[in-house]
């Protein structure tokens, strides 16, 4: 079997600290079933230029991290990546930075990423690189003469190109893409984006019949990989947690009251400022759920020494506070609102408990804590998701209760509803979701797209056959 090595921006070798994150969850979840390497920045800086990767080996995996250079750091990850790029893809155009100085630190970190991964890579290996922050790695290695196909899957949405086209170096994001044997998304549209973003960079003609691309006489293979979860070992987890400590002791907090929950990386985009207003429009217009329900929002600080987080953050607390200072009771604080990391199973373990999942976001690539949660019920008495139409995982999760997330009025309603929703109802939406998570799991996630790559490494001469059907 060739080797996997997965190239991210963050590296975390496990220890008994949790990481709040789709993409550590995901790429962890490929590699302890695959084994591989796994190379990417420790999360710590250096003066000056890194030296050779440290490598940590756990069980199946080898995990080789190096530091950045401190004056690349800021203007790539709080600079291009997340003042530019975040939020650019999920739509927030107006709040986009460009600085030439930030991009330029861009390209830097990625050839260095390129530098100390070349002398790891064997040459049957298969690279899978994943996310935003390493678009242009392929470039980087192919300038190196690395032949080992090279596979990227993007976790968050990939804009429009009438948005894309507002970023000024948008066409080098484009030609850095096609760089890659095998690029992936979340879903179709953000799929047809990325093929129209092509087009107008490209030209048309790139665009092959077979839905692949045509770039530099390579074939380019796109497709849809929609992210899953581990549907069985999360129903595990969610059962045995019940009788944790943690987990009892929240229930026991309710005193009985309904739950409802909130699971999100403290981020803009997941659209936490509305989903507090559209409670307090449901506590308004429901006088029946005073002390009678309680909204747990789980937001571990994320990217906490950005200006815009803190921002979030803020105004978040202010809502929050404001909200309770107005139903709260003496006994009854409506919105338990915590900054805190969980272990996995505790937090499947609140997900069980909750009757509504709440998963709102602006926009989002596909929402794993949507798929948790369905994962995490008890398929006897389950509980109902109320889902933003703009999360990717809306296109597999038609059954949820789907709603805009700035229609505060739409998201109250659908919260009245889903505590009020009959059981049989509620088994049906839940066994048609579930079904669903169960062909998309995790596992098919990792094993298409790294079957897909592998189908890349085939000699040119043989005609490529159509691997899947969602691969072109
Ligand atoms: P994220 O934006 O991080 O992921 P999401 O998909 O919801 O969003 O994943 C978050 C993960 O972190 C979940 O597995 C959740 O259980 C975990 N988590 C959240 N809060 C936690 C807490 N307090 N303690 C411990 N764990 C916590 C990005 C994209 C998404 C895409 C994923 C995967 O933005 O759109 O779904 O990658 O591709």
């Amino acid at each position: 079997m060739t080797r996997l090595v997965a190239v991210s921006n963050r590296v975390t070798v496990p220890r008994r600290v949790t990481v709040a994150g789709g993409l550590a969850v995901g790429v962890l979840a490929a590699m302890k079933s695959r084994g591989g390497l796994w190379f990417g920045w420790s999360g710590e800086t250096t003066d000056g230029q890194p030296g050779p990767p440290v490598l940590t080996n756990r069980q199946n995996v080898t995990f080789a991290t190096i530091p950045l250079p401190a004056e690349d750091h800021e203007p790539y990850y709080g600079g291009f990546c997340n003042g530019s790029l975040w939020p650019l893809f999920h739509y927030f155009v107006g709040s986009m930075q460009y600085s030439d100085v930030h991009f330029a630190a861009y390209g830097r970190v990625n050839r260095l990423f390129a530098e100390r991964l070349a002398p790891l890579l064997l040459d049957d290996d298969l690279v899978w690189v994943h996310d935003y922050h390493l678009i242009p790695l392929a470039a980087e290695l192919r300038r190196m003469g690395l032949r080992q196909p090279l596979g990227f899957f993007l976790h968050i949405p990939f804009p429009h190109v009438e948005a894309l086209r507002a970023l000024p170096v948008h066409a080098e994001i484009v030609r850095d893409l096609v760089q890659y044997d095998l690029v992936g998304f979340q879903t179709a549209r953000d799929l047809e984006c990325f093929r129209s973003a092509v087009a107008e960079v490209l030209g048309p003609a790139a665009l092959r019949p077979d839905g692949s691309i045509q770039s530099d006489g390579r074939r380019v293979r796109v497709g849809v990989f929609p992210i899953g979860v581990d549907v069985d070992e999360i129903q595990r987890e969610s059962r045995l947690s019940l009788s944790s400590e943690t987990v009892r002791r929240m229930c026991d907090g309710l005193l009985g009251r309904r739950c409802i929950i909130g699971v999100d990386r403290l981020d803009y985009s997941k659209g936490l400022v509305d989903r507090f207003l559209a409670y307090e429009r449901y506590m308004e217009t429901c006088p029946d759920s005073h002390n009678r329900v309680t909204f747990l929002q789980i937001a571990p600080l994320s990217r906490a020494d950005l200006r815009t987080y803190a921002e979030i953050r803020r105004s978040l607390e202010q809502t929050a506070g404001r909200i309770n200072g107005r139903f709260a009771e003496t006994d009854w604080t409506p919105i338990r609102y915590l900054n805190r990391n969980y272990s996995h199973e505790v937090l499947m373990g609140f997900l069980r408990t909750a009757e509504v999942g709440v998963v709102t976001p602006m926009r989002d690539g596909m929402n794993l804590v949507a798929k948790e949660f369905i994962a995490a019920q008890d398929p006897e008495n389950p509980g109902v998701l109320v889902l933003s139409t703009l999360a990717g995982a809306a296109e597999e999760l038609s059954s949820a209760l789907l709603v805009n997330p700035r229609d505060t009025r739409g998201v109250a309603e659908a919260i009245q509803r889903a505590l009020a929703m009959p059981l049989e109802e509620r088994r049906a939406r839940h066994g048609e979701q579930l079904a669903v998570l169960r062909h998309n799991d995790i596992h098919a996630w990792h094993s298409r797209f790294i079957d897909a790559l592998q189908a890349c490494a085939r000699p040119a001469i043989v005609a490529p056959p159509r691997l899947q059907a969602n691969v072109r």
